[in-house]
């Protein structure tokens, strides 16, 4: 086996650009998703085109049980993960907390933070046995800047951030790496399901800038975790070069 590589959200976006980028490099991967379909896909054409193993898991990060079950069944060479990248996740609707949906907090509660939890639970013991490994969270602009309407989603990532912090901290000793990687705006399906659906609101996210590619924020997680075994990036903040801060972005008509 090679070095593996777990990502979590493959199906998609930034999660399936990372997976693609870590297979261009020789590594295994794992990759989760709920579309199994997709996950088939992805398995059978990094297979061919890299020549790498492939590991589908089949999971929603917000059943820990599933969760539990889907990493504590992996054949032994597959548990011994390196670089885990703890990507899915979702933003789901976009009003005023007095407005909000609360199945939809739940929603973004339950995968954004408890989903990232449970497979870091699973998965860092045998990083913390051997001594290595490299966590990447991903959080968001919106971890840094709380904006109008963002309420519950911006306070996920917040918590991305200081869970990224707390892994720093409790996984020092062990040498193991944890890197908070927060995007600006990538263009994905992101907005489309923030909106559920609405393909033409979700594509007005994106008009009059020209927004980061899931490629580009691969690229830049893929240099995070080709350092030197003593260099660590702790927290990192990439936009699209039209995106100031989470509130501002200059577009043009
Ligand atoms: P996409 O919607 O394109 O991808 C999201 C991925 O997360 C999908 O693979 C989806 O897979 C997976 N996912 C969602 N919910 C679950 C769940 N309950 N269980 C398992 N997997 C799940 O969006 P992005 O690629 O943009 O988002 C990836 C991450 O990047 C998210 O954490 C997002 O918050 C963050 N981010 C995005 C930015 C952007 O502008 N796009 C900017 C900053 C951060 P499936 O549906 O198959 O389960
Ligand atoms: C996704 C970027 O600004 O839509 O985290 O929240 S934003």
């Amino acid at each position: 086996m090679s070095r593996i590589a777990c990502i979590t959200g493959a199906t998609s976006g930034i999660g399936k650009a990372c997976a693609e980028r870590y297979a261009q490099a020789g590594y295994d991967l794992i990759i989760t998703g709920r579309r199994v379909d997709r996950l088939q896909q992805l398995q059978t054409a990094f297979q061919t085109r890299y020549g790498i193993n492939v590991m589908p898991l089949h999971l929603d990060v917000r059943h820990r049980q599933e969760v539990e079950q889907a990493f504590q069944l992996l054949p032994t060479q597959w548990q011994q993960v390196d670089i885990l990248i703890n990507n899915a996740g979702l933003a789901l609707g976009l009003s005023p907390l007095q407005d909000g949906d609360p199945s939809d907090w739940d929603t973004m509660i339950d995968t954004n933070v408890k989903g990232l939890l449970y497979v870091t639970r699973v998965i860092s013991p045998s990083m913390i046995a051997r001594r290595q490994g490299h966590i990447v969270n991903i959080g968001s602009t919106a971890a840094k800047d709380t904006y109008p309407n963002g309420n519950v989603y911006c306070a996920t990532k917040r918590a991305v951030e200081a869970l990224s912090e707390a892994m720093r901290i409790d996984f020092l000793p062990y040498g193991i790496k944890v890197t908070a990687i927060h995007p600006g705006a990538v263009e994905t399906e992101f907005s489309v399901v923030r909106f559920k659906g609405d393909e033409q609101r979700a594509a007005q996210v994106y008009q009059g800038f020209q927004p980061l590619t899931p490629a580009d924020v691969a690229e830049v997680i893929f240099y995070c975790t080709s350092l030197p075994a003593h260099v660590c990036i702790n927290d990192l903040v990439l936009t699209p070069t039209a995106q100031a801060n989470a509130h501002l972005i200059y577009k043009t008509p």
